[in-house]
C-alpha cells in the first residue's frame, strides 16, 4: 500500500473536486506514456470554443466554393466581430477559430500570396481585414484567437505544384505574424485536384515549422495532430472509449488519415499525446444559409453533444456561422444562451461537496485481474443525482481503462449502476436517477497507478428518464432528420 493510499484511508477527509486532486498528487511524480505539453493541458481546459465559417460561401450558399467566385461576392452589410466575441464569451466559450481561408482560396485578410482576398473585393474599398477585426475583438472580450487556413485551395494558380507549398507557408507566416497570439491552427484534411489536374503533395514539415516558429504555443489540429486530432465525424460524437494518445507513423492528414474508428478512440498505447477535438455545426451546414434558420440545433441536441464530447475527454468546437450581414443570427445566439443556462443549471451544484472520501484497494472482483482501486464517497445526507463526473489527472499520462460506479444495495454489498472505459480529462455519465448516501467509483483497469482528479455528482434540473444507452441512440435520432430541429 502506498503512502498515498494510507493517507487517504484516514477517516474524516472531506472531499471536494479540488481537494481530491490535491490529495492524490503528492508522491506521484512518475509519468506513464506520453504526457500533454503545458499548452495542450491549457487547451484541454478550455473545453468549449466557437468555430466560425465565414467567406464567399456565406453569400453564394455553397459549402465548398470552387474558387471562381468574384471577390465582390464577399460583402457583409454590417460586419460585427465584436458581436461574435460577445456571444462566444456570454455562451461560456473560451476561444474563436475563424476560417481565414476555406477551400475556395478566398483570404479574409489582405494576403500578399493571392489575388483572391478581401483586398480585391470592393467591400470597404478593399481596405478590410476580418482577421484584424476578430483578433482585436477576441482580445477585448478575453477570448483566445485561432485560425483555420485550408491547405486545399481551389483558386490559387500554383495549386498542384511544389511552388504552392511555399505560397501556403507564406500565407501561414502572415496569419501568425500580424494578429497577436494564435492559440490553435486548424489544418483541414480535405485535398482535391488543382486546376492543373495534379494533386498537391503538402509539405507538412514546412507548414508545421512556420507555425512552431511564429506561434510556439499554438495547438495544431489535423486528422493526426500534432497538437490535437479530428474525432472522425462531424456529428459531435467522440468515442466512448477515448484515449488522448495516437500512433501517427505512416499516416498523414486527409486521405492518409487513420480509420475513423481509430480517430474516435485514439490508440491505447499510442506514441504521441494527441487529444481529440469534436467539431460540429449548430446548423446542418458549416456556412450560414437562410433556409437553415429553422434548423438550429435544440438545447437537447446540444446537451447530448456536450455529453458525447466534453463528457468523453474531448474539446467541443461548435460552429456558429455569421449571416450575410456578418452577424450571428438571433436564433443561434438565443440557443447558445439557452444552452449556457442549461449547463449552469445542471453543473452549478456539486452534490459530492462535503462528502467524506476513502480511497483503498478492494478485494477481488469477478473478472478483474488485479485488485481494483476504490474511491468511496460518504455524502453528508441522502442525495439525489443522475449525472456522475469523473476526472483523471492527465498531466502524468492517461492510465484508466475501465471503471464501475456502484451504490449500496439493501445495506449489504454494492450494485453497479454504470460502467465505462476511459476517463481522461473529463468523463460525464448520465445514469438513472438515484438517491443514496454512499457511492463508489471502482477503477477496475489501469495501466499505472490511477490518478483520480475529482468526482462530482449533479442532478438534471428536469429529470429526463435517461437510458444509459441513449447516447448511442441519439446519434441517429438527433442528427438523422432536420425535421426534428426547432
Ligand atoms: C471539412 C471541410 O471540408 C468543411 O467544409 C468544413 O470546413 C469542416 C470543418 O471541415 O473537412
Amino acid at each position: 500500500m502506498t503512502a498515498l493510499f494510507s493517507l487517504l484511508r484516514r477517516p474524516g477527509l472531506a472531499a471536494s473536486a479540488g481537494l481530491l486532486a490535491a490529495m492524490l498528487l503528492p508522491g506521484c511524480s512518475r509519468t506513464y506514456g506520453p504526457v500533454p505539453s503545458e499548452a495542450q493541458l491549457e487547451w484541454q481546459k478550455m473545453e468549449y470554443n466557437m468555430f466560425v465559417h465565414f467567406g464567399p460561401n456565406t453569400f453564394s450558399g455553397a459549402e465548398w466554393g470552387d474558387g471562381t467566385e468574384a471577390e465582390d461576392i464577399f460583402c457583409p452589410t454590417d460586419l460585427d466581430c465584436r458581436q461574435w466575441a460577445r456571444i462566444a464569451r456570454d455562451a461560456g466559450m473560451k476561444g474563436i477559430i475563424l476560417t481565414a481561408k476555406h477551400h475556395d482560396g478566398f483570404c479574409l485578410w489582405p494576403s500578399s500570396t493571392s489575388t483572391h482576398t478581401v483586398a480585391q473585393s470592393s467591400w470597404r474599398g478593399g481596405q478590410a481585414d476580418v482577421l484584424a477585426e476578430l483578433s482585436a475583438a477576441c482580445r477585448e472580450y478575453g477570448l483566445k484567437f485561432g485560425v483555420y487556413v485550408s491547405p486545399w485551395d481551389r483558386n490559387h494558380p500554383a495549386y498542384g505544384t511544389p511552388e504552392y507549398n511555399k505560397v501556403f507557408a507564406t500565407a501561414l507566416e502572415e496569419v501568425h505574424s500580424n494578429y497577436g497570439e494564435v492559440f490553435e491552427q486548424w489544418f483541414d484534411g480535405a485535398c482535391g485536384e488543382g486546376p492543373s489536374g495534379k494533386k498537391q503533395e503538402y509539405d507538412w514539415p514546412l507548414f508545421h515549422s512556420v507555425v512552431r516558429r511564429l506561434s510556439p504555443k499554438a495547438i495544431m489540429f489535423s486528422d493526426v495532430g500534432p497538437g490535437c486530432r479530428w474525432m472522425g465525424n462531424e456529428r459531435g460524437i467522440a468515442g466512448e472509449t477515448n484515449w488522448s494518445r495516437l500512433d501517427t507513423e505512416g499516416f498523414c492528414p486527409g486521405a492518409g488519415a487513420p480509420p475513423a474508428d481509430t480517430l474516435q478512440r485514439g490508440n491505447v498505447h499510442g506514441a504521441h499525446w494527441i487529444p481529440a477535438e469534436v467539431d460540429v455545426s449548430i446548423r446542418p451546414g458549416w456556412f450560414w444559409k437562410e433556409s437553415e434558420n429553422s434548423a438550429v440545433k435544440s438545447v437537447e441536441q446540444l446537451a447530448d453533444i456536450w455529453f458525447s464530447s466534453v463528457g468523453r475527454n474531448a474539446l467541443l468546437l461548435l460552429n456558429v456561422p455569421p449571416d450575410k450581414r456578418g452577424r450571428i443570427c438571433e436564433v443561434d445566439s438565443l440557443r447558445l444562451m439557452e444552452f449556457r443556462d442549461w449547463r449552469e443549471a445542471v453543473f452549478e451544484l456539486d452534490l459530492a461537496d462535503g462528502a467524506v472520501v476513502k480511497v483503498r484497494r478492494v478485494g477481488d472482483m469477478a473478472g478483474v485481474a488485479c485488485k481494483p482501486l476504490c474511491v468511496e464517497l460518504d455524502l453528508p445526507e441522502m442525495r439525489t443525482f443522475d449525472i456522475v463526473e469523473l476526472r483523471e489527472n492527465i498531466s502524468r499520462g492517461q492510465r484508466i481503462s475501465s471503471f464501475v460506479i456502484q451504490i449500496p444495495e439493501h445495506d449489504a454489498g454494492w450494485k453497479t449502476i454504470a460502467e465505462g472505459t476511459t476517463i481522461g480529462y473529463k468523463r460525464l455519465l448520465r445514469i438513472p436517477e438515484c438517491r443514496t448516501r454512499r457511492i463508489r467509483i471502482v477503477i477496475t483497469g489501469s495501466y499505472a497507478r490511477p490518478l483520480i482528479d475529482g468526482v462530482s455528482l449533479y442532478h438534471s434540473p428536469v429529470s429526463q428518464s435517461v437510458d444509459i444507452q441513449r447516447d448511442a441512440e441519439m446519434t441517429t435520432s438527433a442528427f438523422g432528420s432536420h425535421a426534428e430541429c426547432r
